[in-house]
Formats: C-alpha cells, structure tokens, sequence
C-alpha cells in the first residue's frame, strides 16, 4: 500500500476507535433534577441505577454547574471553580446544567500512550444531563467547554470555560486539593438504590 493510504487508514481507525470510546464510556440523559433540592435524589437515584444496569457498589455524584465562563464544582460543601477531585476504578457520575446559555462540559485526556479520552454532554438551562464515567487511572483530566458560549465584554468569553478534573486513588491527597471537605467525609456518598449515606 502506498504510504498516504496507510496514513489514512490509519486515521479512520483513530476515529473509529474515539468514537466507540464515546458509546463506551459517556451516556447521557435529561432528568429533572434540582441538585440543591434533597426531593430529587430518588429521581436521580432512579436514573443512575438504570444507567449503571447490575452494578450495586459505591459511586459519586459530581454536580456541574456551566455558566459563562466557569465551572463550578460540587457537592463538595464548598463550591469549586474549574477544579474537582475523583475516584480512580469507581463509577463517577456528572449531574451536568447551565444556568445562562448553552454550553458543553467536555473531557478530554491522553489516557494511555496511544488512547485518547474525548466525550461530553449537554449543559442546558433547565435541564441536567449526565454521564457516568470510570476513571481508569490517576491523572489530570482537562475540561473544555465544546460549544461556543459566547465573548466576554473584556477577554475571551468561551474560552476560559476550562478546567480541571484531578483523579486519584488517594483520600488524603484528595482531601489536600479540596481543603479537606469531602462528601460526606468519604469517596462513596452513594451507594446505588441507597441513598445518602452521610
Ligand atoms: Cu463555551
């Protein structure tokens, strides 16, 4: 084969293989939830055992709020801007809304030498959506917002709508980057058809 098919081929493969990485990983929905509102938990709880099929153990919920032109991160008891802390080899799920335009919470990370990770999900005012995702090892994740937001009256607007996603095995180093408060004092709040256990 000459050498420009073989390159092309080989791309086709890179974007075949993105794009099952996407089904694979990413599933996304639009529940009705208030995520300051303790009435909605069992809608969630209801959406994430459908989303999580058979799996009984622990996971944690991240709430992601987009607006022009943050992240802000929680259920840590405070809010952070552009920053959160995960769980390597546990379920994550992002309970993801805007509250102004549309925009898109997108993670991107070299995941291994030659693996790329690349997904995201709607953040729409008056909806939320979600993914659920494993982290499959200690590293930075980089946020970007994938759909334009807008400009700001001084600087960059959508481009700021950044941010990073800290994954990690280690409670203590974890609790280091959020000042020490952690959900619920543990890296598994929930437990599926649980509820709350804090
Ligand atoms: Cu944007």
């Amino acid at each position: 084969m000459k050498r420009g098919t073989v390159i092309a081929l080989f791309f086709v493969l890179v974007i075949v293989a993105a794009l099952s990485l996407e089904v694979q990983y990413s599933s996304y929905d639009y529940i009705g939830f208030n995520p300051t509102n303790d009435a909605g938990e069992g809608v969630v709880h209801a959406a994430f055992s459908n989303a999580l099929g058979a799996y009984k153990g622990p996971y944690v919920i991240i709430y992601v709020t987009g607006q022009q032109w943050h992240w802000d991160f929680y259920p840590h008891d405070k809010v952070y801007t552009n920053l959160t802390v995960v769980p390597v080899g546990e379920p994550v799920v992002f309970v993801i809304h805007s509250i102004d335009v549309f925009h898109e919470f997108f993670i991107q990370s070299a995941i291994s030498n030659n693996s790329i990770l690349n997904f995201g999900a709607e953040a729409v005012p008056g909806y939320y959506s979600y993914i659920v995702y494993v982290f499959p090892k200690p590293g930075l994740y980089h946020v970007a917002c994938a759909e334009y937001c807008g400009t700001a009256a001084v600087g960059l607007g959508h481009s700021w709508l950044t941010g990073t996603i800290v994954a990690t095995a280690n409670a203590t180093y974890a609790a280091q980057i959020t000042g020490g408060v952690m959900p619920q004092g543990t890296w598994a709040p929930y437990s599926v058809g649980g509820g709350s256990s804090g």
